[in-house]
């Protein structure tokens, strides 16, 4: 109820000061305009355990751990899970005092009922991060992963970002785009006539018409304040007058 705000795609990791400090920003000011936070994946751009996070954070991590729990000290802070992310668990969760999202989750807002998920579910072209994401979203595979040590998870990571890499260069800007009849199936299954997603990095208002009715699907931008000249992010702002994407340039 009242002003919602959803983010997603911050891709923090270590080298990336600049997008963290206007992610840290953009947390106050929600803090102080918003009534709750959803950020719906891959806020972070690998994550390979909580433990990790949590024993031993370096100071970039340590820091934005921190912030975010002071957001959930003033609003409910709502957090789903990337492609990236995926690994986030309950210990993460409870340690900033955020609540974990299902990975497709029906919001009930002023603006109506809002479909939310990451995005990537709905890539049905790219048949090979399909086949990672069905092995890496095996529950058995990852509690071997996560049983695994530090070293050896670092290892099976770094592999899995440079195999990542080099596949997608020989991608298709539409292959890494969702499926519109994946769109129109999770439109069909609700009453819901707004989704919202992120991880395709492409912030736009689509209009389409799904069993007679017109739907929107408003997709978040990513945010990178580290590399290029021009700083990229947003957030959409849902309150009764609706869905507004928002750009974070204005922010500093
Ligand atoms: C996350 C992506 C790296 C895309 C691996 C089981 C495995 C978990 C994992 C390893 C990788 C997350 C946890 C990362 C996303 C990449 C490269 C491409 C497209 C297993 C459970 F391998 F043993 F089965 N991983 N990391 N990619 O570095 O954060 O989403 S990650
Ligand atoms: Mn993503």
């Amino acid at each position: 109820p009242g002003r919602v705000w959803i983010a997603s795609d911050i891709h923090l990791g270590p080298d990336t000061p600049a997008t963290a400090q206007a992610f840290h920003r953009f947390l106050i000011k929600a803090s102080a305009q918003a009534d709750a936070l959803i950020l719906c994946g891959d806020i972070f751009d690998a994550w390979i355990g909580d433990d990790v996070a949590l024993s031993a954070p370096p100071p970039w991590l340590a820091e934005t751990l921190t912030e975010l729990g002071h957001v959930s000290e003033k609003i409910p802070l709502w957090l789903g899970r990337g492609n990236r992310d995926f690994l986030i668990g309950r210990a993460l969760a409870g340690h900033v005092g955020a609540q974990l999202l299902p990975d497709q989750v029906c919001l009930a807002t002023d603006a109506g009922p809002i479909l939310l998920s990451h995005g990537d579910e709905y890539c049905l072209a790219d048949k090979s991060y399909q086949r990672f994401r069905r092995l890496v979203r095996c529950p058995a595979v990852q509690w071997l992963f996560l049983r695994l040590s530090l070293s050896f998870r670092r290892g099976i990571a770094d592999f899995a970002r440079k195999r990542s890499m080099a596949s997608n260069r020989h991608k298709a800007m539409e292959i890494m785009d969702v499926s519109p009849s994946a769109i129109e199936q999770a439109f069909s299954g609700t009453d819901a006539d707004i989704m919202v997603h992120g991880h395709t990095h492409r912030p736009q208002l689509h209009r389409l018409t799904v069993g007679g009715r017109e739907r929107r699907r408003y997709v978040l931008p990513d945010w990178d304040y580290d590399h290029g000249d021009t700083p990229r992010g947003g957030w959409l702002a849902v309150d009764a007058t609706g869905p507004h994407l928002v750009q974070a340039s204005k922010l500093s």
